[in-house]
Protein backbone atom coordinates (compact mmCIF):
# COMPACT_ATOMS: atom_id res chain seq x y z
CA UNK A 1 0.00 0.00 0.00
CA UNK A 2 1.53 3.46 -1.10
CA UNK A 3 2.08 6.26 1.56
CA UNK A 4 0.54 9.03 0.00
CA UNK A 5 -0.19 12.59 0.83
CA UNK A 6 -2.56 15.43 0.20
CA UNK A 7 -0.90 18.67 -0.43
CA UNK A 8 -4.36 21.01 -0.88
CA UNK A 9 -4.89 24.60 -1.99
CA UNK A 10 -6.59 27.05 -4.12
CA UNK A 11 -3.92 27.11 -6.56
CA UNK A 12 -5.11 30.45 -8.16
CA UNK A 13 -2.47 30.44 -9.44
CA UNK A 14 0.46 27.97 -8.53
CA UNK A 15 3.20 30.12 -6.92
CA UNK A 16 6.65 28.88 -6.42
CA UNK A 17 5.53 28.27 -2.74
CA UNK A 18 3.37 25.86 -3.66
CA UNK A 19 6.01 24.33 -6.05
CA UNK A 20 8.24 24.00 -3.01
CA UNK A 21 6.28 22.40 -0.50
CA UNK A 22 4.86 19.67 -3.64
CA UNK A 23 8.42 18.75 -4.44
CA UNK A 24 9.75 18.14 -0.18
CA UNK A 25 6.35 16.21 -0.36
CA UNK A 26 7.03 14.49 -3.05
CA UNK A 27 10.56 13.25 -1.74
CA UNK A 28 9.03 12.25 1.57
CA UNK A 29 6.06 10.31 0.25
CA UNK A 30 5.55 7.62 -2.39
CA UNK A 31 2.44 9.05 -4.08
CA UNK A 32 1.51 13.03 -3.70
CA UNK A 33 -1.81 14.06 -4.40
CA UNK A 34 -2.33 17.97 -5.32
CA UNK A 35 -5.75 18.45 -4.34
CA UNK A 36 -7.23 21.70 -5.86
CA UNK A 37 -10.17 22.78 -3.69
CA UNK A 38 -12.59 24.78 -4.96
CA UNK A 39 -16.01 26.65 -5.11
CA UNK A 40 -18.11 26.29 -8.18
CA UNK A 41 -20.01 29.40 -7.72
CA UNK A 42 -17.19 31.25 -6.97
CA UNK A 43 -14.97 32.79 -9.80
CA UNK A 44 -11.32 32.55 -9.76
CA UNK A 45 -8.99 34.79 -11.70
CA UNK A 46 -8.45 30.95 -13.91
CA UNK A 47 -10.33 28.40 -14.30
CA UNK A 48 -10.05 24.72 -12.55
CA UNK A 49 -8.88 23.32 -15.68
CA UNK A 50 -6.65 26.00 -16.29
CA UNK A 51 -5.10 25.63 -12.70
CA UNK A 52 -4.65 22.23 -13.31
CA UNK A 53 -3.11 22.56 -16.77
CA UNK A 54 -0.17 25.43 -14.34
CA UNK A 55 0.14 22.69 -11.47
CA UNK A 56 1.06 19.85 -14.08
CA UNK A 57 3.47 22.09 -15.86
CA UNK A 58 5.27 22.32 -12.63
CA UNK A 59 4.96 18.86 -11.11
CA UNK A 60 5.09 16.49 -13.87
CA UNK A 61 8.41 15.95 -13.79
CA UNK A 62 8.47 15.18 -10.31
CA UNK A 63 7.29 11.57 -11.25
CA UNK A 64 5.24 10.71 -8.21
CA UNK A 65 2.64 13.83 -8.41
CA UNK A 66 -1.19 13.66 -9.37
CA UNK A 67 -3.03 16.71 -9.57
CA UNK A 68 -7.17 16.36 -8.93
CA UNK A 69 -9.70 18.94 -8.48
CA UNK A 70 -12.76 18.40 -5.76
CA UNK A 71 -16.06 21.27 -5.73
CA UNK A 72 -18.00 22.06 -2.28
CA UNK A 73 -15.86 18.74 -0.27
CA UNK A 74 -15.01 18.30 3.40
CA UNK A 75 -10.65 18.04 2.80
CA UNK A 76 -11.15 14.78 5.30
CA UNK A 77 -13.77 13.25 2.67
CA UNK A 78 -11.24 14.07 -0.10
CA UNK A 79 -8.17 11.97 1.85
CA UNK A 80 -10.25 8.92 2.10
CA UNK A 81 -11.50 9.11 -1.17
CA UNK A 82 -7.96 8.97 -1.82
CA UNK A 83 -7.13 6.73 0.74
CA UNK A 84 -4.27 9.52 2.10
CA UNK A 85 -4.07 9.34 5.58
CA UNK A 86 -1.66 13.08 5.96
CA UNK A 87 -2.22 16.28 4.77
CA UNK A 88 1.14 18.41 3.77
CA UNK A 89 1.05 22.09 4.28
CA UNK A 90 3.50 24.42 4.24
CA UNK A 91 3.71 27.33 7.14
CA UNK A 92 4.57 31.03 6.38
CA UNK A 93 5.59 31.75 9.84
CA UNK A 94 3.08 32.97 13.07
CA UNK A 95 0.00 33.87 10.89
CA UNK A 96 0.07 30.74 8.72
CA UNK A 97 0.42 28.31 12.25
CA UNK A 98 -2.59 30.27 13.90
CA UNK A 99 -5.18 29.87 10.86
CA UNK A 100 -3.61 26.21 10.31
CA UNK A 101 -4.05 24.52 13.41
CA UNK A 102 -7.08 24.70 14.43
CA UNK A 103 -8.12 23.38 11.21
CA UNK A 104 -5.49 20.46 11.74
CA UNK A 105 -6.99 19.73 14.93
CA UNK A 106 -10.76 19.72 13.27
CA UNK A 107 -9.26 17.49 10.69
CA UNK A 108 -8.20 14.90 12.84
CA UNK A 109 -11.01 15.39 15.38
CA UNK A 110 -13.35 14.66 11.51
CA UNK A 111 -11.36 11.35 10.70
CA UNK A 112 -8.05 10.92 12.40
CA UNK A 113 -5.90 12.23 8.99
CA UNK A 114 -2.58 14.51 10.62
CA UNK A 115 -1.15 17.56 8.61
CA UNK A 116 2.42 17.30 8.27
CA UNK A 117 3.89 21.04 8.48
CA UNK A 118 6.69 22.17 6.52
CA UNK A 119 8.41 25.18 7.52
CA UNK A 120 7.87 27.59 4.14
CA UNK A 121 11.17 28.51 2.60
CA UNK A 122 12.08 31.65 3.99
CA UNK A 123 13.03 33.08 0.79
CA UNK A 124 9.16 32.97 -0.58
CA UNK A 125 7.78 33.73 3.04
CA UNK A 126 5.76 36.73 1.24
CA UNK A 127 4.75 34.72 -1.44
CA UNK A 128 0.78 34.14 -2.11
CA UNK A 129 -1.78 34.13 -4.97
CA UNK A 130 -3.36 37.13 -3.51
CA UNK A 131 -0.68 38.98 -3.00
CA UNK A 132 0.96 38.12 -6.49
CA UNK A 133 -2.00 38.71 -7.98
CA UNK A 134 -2.08 42.12 -6.36
CA UNK A 135 1.24 43.05 -7.44
CA UNK A 136 0.83 42.14 -10.96
CA UNK A 137 -2.76 43.98 -11.31
CA UNK A 138 -0.41 47.26 -10.90
CA UNK A 139 2.17 46.66 -12.65
CA UNK A 140 4.82 44.90 -10.80
CA UNK A 141 7.18 42.58 -10.91
CA UNK A 142 6.69 39.15 -9.87
CA UNK A 143 9.69 37.27 -11.68
CA UNK A 144 10.90 34.00 -9.13
CA UNK A 145 7.31 34.63 -7.24
CA UNK A 146 6.11 32.30 -10.09
CA UNK A 147 6.69 30.13 -13.25
CA UNK A 148 7.35 32.22 -16.33
CA UNK A 149 4.39 30.28 -18.24
CA UNK A 150 2.34 31.65 -14.77
CA UNK A 151 3.81 34.78 -15.04
CA UNK A 152 3.04 35.42 -18.97
CA UNK A 153 -0.79 34.03 -18.78
CA UNK A 154 -1.18 35.92 -14.91
CA UNK A 155 -0.15 39.26 -16.77
CA UNK A 156 -2.21 38.33 -19.91
CA UNK A 157 -5.77 37.47 -17.71
CA UNK A 158 -5.45 40.72 -15.98
CA UNK A 159 -5.24 42.77 -18.87
CA UNK A 160 -8.00 40.78 -20.51
CA UNK A 161 -10.20 41.76 -16.78
CA UNK A 162 -8.99 45.17 -16.83
CA UNK A 163 -9.56 45.91 -20.76
N1 LIG B 1 5.39 29.00 1.57
C1 LIG B 1 4.97 27.84 2.12
N2 LIG B 1 3.76 27.28 1.92
C2 LIG B 1 2.93 27.93 1.10
C3 LIG B 1 3.29 29.16 0.48
C4 LIG B 1 4.59 29.69 0.75
N3 LIG B 1 5.00 30.85 0.22
N4 LIG B 1 2.23 29.57 -0.25
C5 LIG B 1 1.28 28.64 -0.10
N5 LIG B 1 1.69 27.66 0.71
C6 LIG B 1 0.96 26.44 1.09
C7 LIG B 1 0.26 26.56 2.40
O1 LIG B 1 0.47 25.33 3.05
C8 LIG B 1 -1.19 26.65 2.05
O2 LIG B 1 -1.98 25.99 3.00
C9 LIG B 1 -1.25 25.86 0.75
O3 LIG B 1 -0.02 26.15 0.12
C10 LIG B 1 -2.38 26.27 -0.16
O4 LIG B 1 -2.43 27.66 -0.36
P1 LIG B 1 -3.65 28.33 -1.18
O5 LIG B 1 -3.63 29.78 -0.91
O6 LIG B 1 -3.61 27.87 -2.58
O7 LIG B 1 -4.91 27.62 -0.58
P2 LIG B 1 -5.96 28.04 0.53
O8 LIG B 1 -5.27 28.52 1.76
O9 LIG B 1 -6.97 28.90 -0.11
O10 LIG B 1 -6.57 26.56 0.77
C11 LIG B 1 -7.34 26.27 1.86
C12 LIG B 1 -7.96 24.86 1.78
C13 LIG B 1 -8.55 24.56 0.39
C14 LIG B 1 -6.86 23.84 2.06
C15 LIG B 1 -9.04 24.85 2.89
O11 LIG B 1 -9.90 25.92 2.69
C16 LIG B 1 -9.83 23.56 2.93
O12 LIG B 1 -9.38 22.58 3.49
N6 LIG B 1 -11.05 23.57 2.32
C17 LIG B 1 -11.91 22.42 2.18
C18 LIG B 1 -13.15 22.52 3.08
C19 LIG B 1 -12.88 21.96 4.45
O13 LIG B 1 -12.50 20.81 4.62
N7 LIG B 1 -13.06 22.81 5.47
C20 LIG B 1 -12.84 22.46 6.85
C21 LIG B 1 -11.42 22.64 7.27
S1 LIG B 1 -11.21 22.28 9.00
Amino acid sequence: RPRRAVCPGSYDPITAGHTDVIRRASALFDEVVVAVLHNPAKHGTFSVEERIALIHDEVDHLGNVRVAAFANRLLVDVCTELDAPCIVKGLRGGTDFAYEVPMALMNRHLTDVETLFLPGDPALEHVSSSLVKEVARFGGDITGLVSERVRTELVARLAESSA
